[in-house]
């Protein structure tokens, strides 16, 4: 049976030599297979939950993370037997069953709380990110020493479970078949040794798929990168990314370390296999890949053609012209002369350059890396420059931080998990409800979490030399070893702390000390844009129009860090309720860091009241944000028409049937757009629910509010938990992400902002 371990757990005996941490593994997820564990009955249930979702794939796309469930349900005992309640319609939600309700959510929520104080939970979601693991390992030849039989027979009932009707697959779970995502899923199956006539049809359907969609050469760029690497793709086939960019001067606009983060650590290692136009061994498998992938034969492929070619079901940005011209330059000019003596000289150095950087970033991650593409591609670079070497090899004890198994299979995960985040939102949902005192041991657990996932240091040398901004203070995402400082993290961590100082020190243990606060106070106040926005990890560096040299076809926003609605809101909110507790600690720096960025917020609505949400979907996330900030920030409903607006904007997409619930397709068209057949979500109910009681709806009219309540109570469960629904999160527009631990969290924030901000008002 499968096994979750957390934290120390993790390291087996032995690993230590390879893993690096700065809290002893604190928040580590890794699940590990165990021939021996599992009663005949768990691994029934088990075997249900995988059926029921194979039964149902079409319909539920998304998995409930059933089987960190069924382990943690025998390892922690719910405490309460209360019972389930449900609101009839019209019939009034009273104090009584919002508590009752609250009680089992938290009391079912602690079960699934890890020893270490955090919520684990799957972080899956995109579709794109198992191909590069599996090309990267079948490459290096650790293919079948990393995964085990298990990993792979787990993997690919994913990737089945995943595989859309028409034989393709998607850029997500949810999605529509792409290029981009069949392809390389396909070549992952056959990489696991899958045949390409697998009798059932699925591996001939998808390679139907691929083919009449012109085959291979309309993969989007960031796919033709993989296929070249594994060598069943030209790199003449693909634009230029000469590593030589990392040598201009940084008063360039288009330096690279101007760049999102994201995008500067993924196109880092991509230049460098460009720059040596790596391949790796080709094998029969290669051979045969070679030609089932196209629909001529290889060698009559025409890879200048190719280089811009994609396929309209993967296009969400396409090339604008400026595009077409650089990347013609530099491969027909630059990339000729450049690779050829004496300049060739400048390419070595470029290259080692470049290396520097990936070494520099796999070290101040643990090996982790900011994200799981340049995961493995630093890692692919590594073996690339020396196969031999410590770097790879302490990359591969890493790659188990990044796979979560559920009952639709293992995947490969957005980041090394939501650690930080959930367990940030977690603490400020149980205290939202005022039953703190019942649930101390979970709090105090939680708090020591987040205590100790606080980054303590900046990451070594000139930081500027690095491109990194300072991280002293800041909370991650995830972990402590990931490391990377995130803005909005740092603030709800921020919040949590907070929030936990009110608390009796017997109850959820001692705060946080004071210079640790004012470190994370110092990272906010240092990450406030000129135009008083807050982007992600770093500051805005450089401008908007460089995404016109955005390359990556299915992503959009990605060249640079832009303020946004979330992080700037998160800002205001943390700082409102430091300055409230330390009112004489930087008074006026951040009495006008909340100044301007509540009016960076007002500026950036839409005249509709609406706010476009760049992490969750979409406008009802973000107008969570969007009127929280503005009320932290001390306007009201009266004083301020940006929140009048907001209201009016959430009031009008309430469902007829009470509740919200937003399609992702908000977050790509950039329209408002409801679930299938008006369907209410309930993280969507929940974030409209808070947004509203944030603007004072209680006084005004609460029926929305308690037809809203209703929802939430009735879609309940037995036994405390709340039902997984569609994907909440997103990226880059086009790219959805699980956040498994909002339809816990959520409704108990909301309900138990319900319960004392509306009920006992009444
Ligand atoms: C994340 C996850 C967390 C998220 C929030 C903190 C919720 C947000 O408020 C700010 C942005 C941030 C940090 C974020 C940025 C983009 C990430 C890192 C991700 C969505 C997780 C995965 C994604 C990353 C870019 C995926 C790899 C794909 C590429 C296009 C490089």
């Amino acid at each position: 049976m499968w096994k979750l371990k957390i934290g120390a757990e993790t390291v087996g005996e032995g690993g230590y030599q390879w893993l690096k941490s700065v809290n002893n593994h604190l928040g580590r997820q890794v699940w590990e297979f165990n021939p021996e564990l599992g009663s005949p009955e768990e691994l029934q249930r088990i075997e249900d939950a995988r059926k029921a979702f194979w039964d149902n794939r079409f319909e539920r796309r998304h998995s409930s993370d059933l089987l960190m469930r069924i382990q943690f349900e025998k390892e922690n005992q719910c405490v309460t037997n209360l019972p389930q309640l449900k609101v009839k319609y019209e019939e009034e939600v009273t104090e009584e069953v919002v508590k009752t309700t609250l009680r089992r959510a938290i009391s079912f929520y602690s079960t699934i709380q890890a020893h270490d104080g955090h919520w684990p939970g799957d972080y899956g979601g995109p579709m794109f990110l198992l191909p590069g693991l599996v090309i990267t390992l079948s490459i290096t030849g650790a293919l079948n020493d990393v995964l085990s039989k298990e990993h792979q027979h787990e993997m690919c009932r994913y990737l089945y479970n995943h595989q859309n009707k028409d034989g393709g697959w998607g850029l997500h779970i949810e999605g529509p078949s792409t290029m981009f995502g069949t392809a390389l899923n396909y070549v992952t199956l056959r990489l696991f040794g899958e045949g390409a006539d697998d009798g059932e049809g699925a591996m001939e359907l998808a390679r139907k798929w691929i083919l009449d969609h012109g085959g291979v050469t309309k993969i989007t760029s960031w796919g033709k990168m993989w296929l070249s690497v594994l060598g069943t793709y030209e790199w003449s086939g693909n634009n230029p990314l000469p590593p030589e960019v990392w040598l201009c001067p940084y008063s360039l606009p288009f330096h690279p370390g101007r760049m999102w983060c994201h995008c500067r650590m993924v196109y880092l290692p991509m230049s460098y296999l460009y720059g040596k136009r790596f391949v790796g061994p080709i094998t029969p498998t290669i051979r045969s890949l070679r030609k089932e992938l196209y629909g001529v034969p290889y060698h009559e492929v025409d890879w200048n053609q190719a280089r811009n070619l994609c396929a309209k079901e993967d296009l969400y940005y396409p090339h604008p012209m400026v595009q077409d011209i650089l990347w013609a330059s530099l491969h027909y000019v630059y990339e000729p002369v450049f690779t050829r003596w004496p300049a060739k000289k400048l390419r070595e150095n470029a290259l080692q350059t470049v290396m520097q950087h990936i070494h520099y970033e796999d070290e101040n991650t643990r090996y982790i890396c900011i994200g799981p593409v340049n995961k493995v591609l630093n890692m692919l670079c590594c073996w690339a420059e020396d196969p031999n070497s410590d770097a790879f090899k302490l990359h591969l004890p890493r790659i188990p931080d990044y796979l979560w198994v559920a009952e639709d299979g293992m995947k490969m995960q957005g980041y090394n998990g939501s650690q930080s985040w959930d367990t940030s939102f977690a603490v400020q949902a149980i205290i939202s409800t005022n039953l703190a005192e019942e649930f101390g041991p979970t709090l105090r657990k939680a708090h020591e979490y987040i205590k100790d996932s606080q980054v303590l240091e900046d990451c070594p040398g000139d930081l500027n030399f690095w491109y990194r901004h300072i991280s002293k203070g800041a909370w991650p995402f995830s972990t402590a070893d990931h490391g990377w400082p995130i803005s909005d993290c740092t603030a709800e961590g921020l919040k949590a702390v907070l929030l936990l100082s009110k608390l009796p020190t017997g109850t959820v243990g001692e705060s946080l000390d004071m210079k640790q606060l004012y470190d994370a106070v110092n990272v906010m106040l240092s990450l406030q844009n000129e135009d008083g926005g807050f982007a992600t990890y770093e500051l805005t560096r450089s401008y908007q129009w460089l995404e016109l040299i955005n390359p990556a076809e299915t992503f959009g926003d990605i060249v640079i860090d832009y303020p946004y609605v979330e992080c700037t809101s998160a800002a205001i909110q943390a700082l409102t309720m430091f300055r409230k507790l330390y009112p004489g600690h930087r008074r006026e720096e951040i009495e006008s860091c909340i100044a301007r960025a509540a009016k960076f917020i007002e500026k950036i609505q839409a005249t509709d009241g609406s706010w476009y949400g760049s992490w969750g979907v979409c406008f009802t996330y973000a107008g969570w944000f969007g009127i929280k900030g503005l009320a932290a920030a001390g306007r009201t409903y009266k004083d301020c028409s940006s929140i009048r607006k907001a209201c009016d904007f959430l009031l009008s997409k309430e469902l007829p049937s009470g509740g919200w619930g937003e399609s992702y397709l908000s977050c790509q068209n950039k329209v408002y757009t409801n679930l299938k057949d008006n369907r209410p979500h309930i993280v969507h109910t929940a974030w409209a629910m808070l947004a509203l009681i944030g603007a004072g709806q209680a006084k005004r009219d609460p029926t929305p509010l308690h037809r809203a309540a209703r929802v939430l109570i009735n879609s309940q469960m037995e036994n405390g938990d709340f039902p997984q629904k569609e994907i909440m999160g997103v990226f880059n527009k086009n790219c959805m992400i699980s956040y498994s631990a909002y339809r816990n969290i959520f409704p108990i924030w909301a309900l138990g902002e319900y319960r004392c901000q509306v009920l006992e008002a009444l």
